[in-house]
């Protein structure tokens, strides 16, 4: 709770969609996401760290003077990644032990050594939600958070009790590879896969919004440091934490929709993973594809022409997102009537599968009531000729005088093997006028 005051937090962050260490720990040590690190469960061998490095290299990479130090209680990760044929002489400390031995040794360490970089890796809430339950009615597994709060507290007390303390320029991130339930973890659901995330020290104390995701980590703890990154590190995330961050305030005759296109962050190729789609509430397999996958969609198949990279794809199974979208800002407009709605999305799929998407829209007053509800699709294999690509559909309405809030929802529904649902340029434009 002391640090809470001074962070930019999120209890929303999103981790890798395996919501296992080793996939989690390589993808907030490396700042990329697993089809780049390629560590997809617990084993190492086919990582690729010489590539996407333990972020120690990316920053002496910049700054050899640094002192760089890992503290870590479950090896495989760390083993792998700061062994020297990939990593070098990128770490100069590595210490390994019980959570016990190492947060008391870092401890130490910090009032006694040079210290610009630290990792420190605890496995207690881990260990009491395998063995207990991951639940916070769970004696054990409070525990095991009560006993991690009183080491943070500790390497704080170590932190503030430094000799150049006031002089130095602190970060500390606090963040997990994964959530759990029940007694384990493993699954591409929110509650595996939502974890906090808290930089103390950030420039911009708050709530970061859209919610980050782990890959976030490198970029901001790099930033922090002075480093500018460099785009041939391939990196996936960004520094968050450095300015204010809320939804836009709607406005009349500009897109509402966050991320509609898709673009916010870098896709996938089509796969069985799964991208956890910044702004909007996705719950399920809809993700975020690249452009140009053979017997997906292509570059040169029908769709927007400023189409990007990107576009939104069912994943692996029947799924759907939506997101929420504050109206206050325009409340008064919409009092006033005569304003009308204009939802409108490039939808479609593959072939003469009958994968197929559908875009809903529903206007609430500030109780949670629906006053109306619209929509385009879902389009089927027929309503698009059985091409591949994606069709500008709209639905165009007037909005209930006494609406609050608008939800947009993504429905991709799954006929045949991948969920080949497609979707891109989801757009909702409020205007003054009838229809
Ligand atoms: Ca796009
Ligand atoms: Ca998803
Ligand atoms: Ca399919
Ligand atoms: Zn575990």
């Amino acid at each position: 709770d002391m640090m809470m005051q001074d962070s930019a937090y999120s209890m929303e962050t999103r981790v890798e969609d395996t919501t296992i260490s080793g996939s989690g720990h390589s993808s907030f040590l490396t700042g990329v996401h697993r089809d780049k690190h390629n560590v997809h469960g617990n084993s190492f061998g086919d990582a690729n760290y010489q590539e996407y490095p333990y972020w120690f290299d990316l920053l002496k990479y910049e700054r050899p003077e640094m002192h760089t130090a890992a503290y870590h209680n479950w090896l495989p990760m760390a083993d792998a990644a700061l062994d020297f044929s990939v990593c070098g002489y990128c770490v100069d400390m590595y210490v390994t032990g019980s959570d016990d031995s190492i947060a008391s040794r870092l401890a130490t360490d910090l009032g006694t050594k040079q210290m610009d970089a630290v990792t420190i890796v605890i496995d207690a809430p881990d260990a009491a939600g395998h063995g207990y339950g991951y639940h916070p009615s769970i004696p054990q597994y409070v525990a095991a958070m009560n006993q991690s709060d009183a080491w943070l507290g500790m390497m704080m007390d170590a932190i503030f009790a430094r000799t150049n303390y006031a002089e130095e320029d602190w970060m500390v991130i606090i963040s997990s590879d994964h959530a759990g339930s029940g007694y384990g973890h493993g699954s591409n659901i929110p509650e595996h896969r939502e974890v906090p995330l808290i930089i103390w020290g950030a420039d911009s104390p708050g709530t970061i919004w859209p919610a980050p995701d782990a890959v976030d980590i490198v970029p901001t703890a790099l930033h922090h440091m002075g480093v500018e990154v460099r785009p041939e590190w391939g990196l996936d995330g960004r520094a968050v934490g450095l300015e204010p961050t809320g939804p836009p305030d709607a406005e009349l005759g500009v897109n509402l929709v966050f991320n509609g296109d898709a673009e916010l962050e870098r896709g996938y190729w089509p796969s069985g993973q799964d991208a956890s789609i910044p702004g909007w509430t996705d719950n399920g397999t809809l993700t975020t594809w690249e452009y140009g996958a053979p017997t997906y969609m292509l570059m040169d198949d029908p769709g927007p022409s400023d189409r990007g990279l990107n576009y939104f794809g069912g994943g692996t199974s029947a799924s759907s997102m939506y997101q929420d979208i504050d109206l206050s800002a325009i409340q008064s407009d919409i009092q006033n009537g005569n304003i009308t709605y204009s939802l409108t999305a490039f939808i479609g799929g593959y072939s003469t599968q009958d994968d197929r998407m559908e875009v809903l829209i529903e206007f609430f007053d500030s109780s949670g009531n629906l006053l109306h509800s619209g929509g385009i699709g879902p389009l089927y294999a027929d309503d698009r000729n059985n091409t591949t690509g994606i069709f500008l559909r709209a639905d165009i309405g007037e909005v209930p005088q006494s609406t609050a809030y608008v939800r947009v929802t993504l429905n991709a529904y799954l006929s045949y093997g991948m969920n080949d649902a497609y979707a891109d340029d989801v757009s909702l434009v409020l205007e003054r006028g009838t229809v």
